[in-house]
């Protein structure tokens, strides 16, 4: 577990620390945009066995890291893990969003989840975690992460994916109450999930808030960030995990970069909707930023790849702590060619930047 690491680019910028060149990692970098993930997952059978198979996690986890020069390795699992083993009854179509049997829709529905534990009804998460960790021998660091109490909710009430996850919002808004009881519980099990995943190897954290630019800014305040803030609070007081940065990510809220950086995280992910010259002003230097490439534009030719790469990174300028990044997850359509031509360019510039 306390192996050097034979490169720690991406850890070194989340500390704002000098490094060669630009650390780059992909959201979704094991996914269906690969053939040999395609293949792997056919062989497993569905999504949820592929994820709760620890050597076959470990292997796409792996794949990108042959094909790129990506600088982290991020745990192959979903967000959903956690609703699943508080009963739910996850599912996922081919080629279809995900679905629970069981959504949360009810005061009884809230009142009977509890915190599932994570040695048991997640174990195989963390065992994935521990087999990455053997096999990655210290070649990146492995990021471990988790949904956002927020996101995880969206979907629970819901019952499956939506443009607008508005039973959820209905709720916040007619029984505020009940809807923080959820998010407390959820808050809980994030922490306690996080905190296994750091025990288990896992090298640094990122909370997924996929939806909390769903919410007007004091609902964000209230019902996203509040949470989210509870989660930071509890890993920065465990043993375990409180020497682990902390990556926030919530999807359309640039807005909110200064508030989320009084959390005490270590950076912020970033959508491609703000510039980040003035992500960096917001946080004014108290945490590292991760981004912020539009994922469309990974589908327009390597010319115009190599350009807008360019123009992420010349906005950021040459200051420590940018992890580059896309601004959401890669789509299946892309061309595995075209992310090895950002994957070079962010390095290859980067080493230019710093002249
Ligand atoms: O059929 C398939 O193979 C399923 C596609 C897929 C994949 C590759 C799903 C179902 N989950 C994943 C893996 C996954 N999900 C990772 C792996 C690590 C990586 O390579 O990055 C991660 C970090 C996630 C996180 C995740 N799942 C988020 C947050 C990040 C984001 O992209 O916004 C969300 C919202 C989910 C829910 C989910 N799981 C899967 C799908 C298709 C969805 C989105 C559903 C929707 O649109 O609402």
């Amino acid at each position: 577990m306390t192996q050097a690491l034979k490169n720690d680019r991406f850890l070194r910028a989340l500390r704002r620390e000098a490094t060669d060149t630009t650390p780059v990692w992909v959201m979704r970098q094991a996914g269906r945009y690969l053939p040999e993930y395609r293949a792997t997952r056919a062989r497993a059978g569905s999504f949820m066995a592929l994820a709760q198979n620890p050597e076959l996690a470990c292997e796409v986890t792996l794949q990108p890291l042959e094909r790129f020069e990506l600088d982290a390795a991020i745990l192959f699992s979903d967000i959903l893990t956690i609703p699943d083993a508080m009963g739910l009854g996850l599912s996922f179509a081919q080629g279809e969003g995900p679905q629970f049997a069981h959504p949360v829709r009810t005061r009884a529905d809230i009142e009977k989840l509890g915190v599932p534990d994570m040695e048991t009804e997640l174990r195989y998460v963390m065992d994935a975690v521990r087999v990455i960790r053997k096999e990655l021998d210290g070649r990146v660091p492995l990021i471990g992460f988790s949904g956002s109490p927020w996101t995880l909710a969206c979907y629970m009430v819901e019952g499956q994916g939506s443009r607008d996850f508005a039973r959820l919002k209905a709720m916040c808004w007619s029984e505020p109450a009940l809807a923080h009881q959820l998010l407390d519980t959820l808050a809980q099990a994030v922490a306690a999930y996080l905190i296994a995943q750091a025990a288990a190897g896992a090298q640094a954290l990122m909370i997924f808030d996929t939806w909390g630019g769903l919410l007007g800014p004091a609902p964000f305040r209230e019902f996203s960030l509040r949470h989210m803030a509870r989660v930071v609070e509890a890993l920065k007081a465990h043993p375990a995990s409180r020497d682990l940065p902390v990556t926030l990510f919530s999807k359309g809220a640039g807005q909110h970069l200064a508030t989320m950086a009084d959390t005490g995280c270590t950076a912020l992910g970033v959508d491609w909707t703000i510039d980040l010259a003035d992500a960096r002003q917001a946080v004014a230097g108290r945490v590292a930023l991760q981004g912020n490439l539009d994922p469309a534009i990974l589908q327009a030719d390597p010319e115009v790849i190599r350009r807008e790469v360019r123009r992420v990174m010349d906005s950021y300028g040459n200051h420590p702590g940018h992890v580059f990044n896309l601004g959401h997850g890669i789509t299946p359509e892309v061309n595995p060619e075209h992310v090895k031509v950002l994957v070079d360019e962010v390095h290859a510039y980067g080493r230019q930047l710093r002249g």
